[in-house]
């Protein structure tokens, strides 16, 4: 059977089919849109009329495809069960939905090995890609932290800040032309007193889950999904087998 055409418009609908159930989104955008407002050395070394595909978790990861996966004993190593679990879920998605085609997939906890600097950003490539805006100080007039840096926060619109940004598609080869438009993430947190109540929960109290309620959600992380990352992760093996 031929594969089907990949293309700006097809991507991640075929994406889709196969995570969109186990609670993961995908958004395209052209890698040019991503190096265009990042510096030389954090630009992803690729033609800028390249596709790529950003893909989010939302709170029914944890549940769908999470909990299946150690249930089924697939988790092995040291390395976090999280990032075990969505690296399978995308390779797994890749070759059922992309039989042949070379995908480079960068994931958000990955460096790179010479710089030490993320493999990609994934908050800027999750607001150029228009999934989720990204808040950063710049985005407050007269900000009141004076040198005291604040680290910016993405809010998508449907799950506030209960969401994250896993991983960096990139389809090698496949080529996106002038007639797809980018467009701009929903600003949902557009008051400056709103922002700074952002980027303040987010950088100083993230623990208590407050700046991910920045706008109501439509679903948040389960109490069980909540007590997981609020464990350390030596403590989780035992959590997870206290839940059977
Ligand atoms: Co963290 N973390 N983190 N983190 N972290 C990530 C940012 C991410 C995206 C991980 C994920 O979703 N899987 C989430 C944020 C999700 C979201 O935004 N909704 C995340 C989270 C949730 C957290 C925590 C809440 C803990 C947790 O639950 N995991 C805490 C909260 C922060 C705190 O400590 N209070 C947390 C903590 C940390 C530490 C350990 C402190 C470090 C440092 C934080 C930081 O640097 N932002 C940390 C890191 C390193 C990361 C990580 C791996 C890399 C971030 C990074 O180094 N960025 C990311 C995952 C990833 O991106 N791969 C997660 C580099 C800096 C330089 O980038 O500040 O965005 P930057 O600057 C660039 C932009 O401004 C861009 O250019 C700059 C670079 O030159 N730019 C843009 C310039 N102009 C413009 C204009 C536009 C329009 C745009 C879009 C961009």
């Amino acid at each position: 059977m031929a594969s089907p055409t990949v293309n700006f418009e097809t991507v991640t609908r075929l994406l889709d089919d196969s995570i969109s159930n186990l609670g993961f989104e995908s958004h395209p955008l052209k890698i040019g849109w991503y190096n265009d407002v990042l510096p030389a050395s954090l630009r992803q070394p690729h033609h800028e009329d390249t596709l790529a595909v950003v893909v989010l978790s939302t709170p029914d990861m944890f549940e769908r495809a999470f909990l299946p996966f150690m249930e089924k004993g697939c988790c092995q190593g040291v390395s976090d069960p999280i990032d075990q679990c969505v690296k399978h879920t995308i390779n797994s998605a890749i070759s059922q939905s992309f039989p042949g085609k070379k995908v480079e997939v960068s994931y958000d906890y990955e460096m790179l090995p010479a710089s030490r600097k993320p493999k990609f950003l994934a908050q800027t490539a999750a607001h150029v890609a228009g999934a989720a805006y990204y808040y950063q100080e710049a985005d407050v007039t007269d900000h009141p932290w004076g040198d005291k840096k604040k680290f910016g926060v993405c809010i998508h619109p449907r799950f506030g800040g209960w969401f994250a940004i896993r991983a960096l598609l990139v389809f090698e080869g496949v080529q996106v032309g002038c007639e797809v438009l980018q467009s701009s993430p929903p600003d949902c947190v557009p008051s400056r007193e709103a922002r700074i109540q952002l980027l303040e929960d987010f950088n100083l109290r993230w623990q208590d889950w407050k700046y991910r309620d920045i706008i109501p959600p439509v679903q948040r992380y389960s109490q069980r999904q909540r007590d997981y990352f609020s464990t350390r992760p030596a403590q989780r093996p035992a959590l997870l087998q206290e839940w059977g």
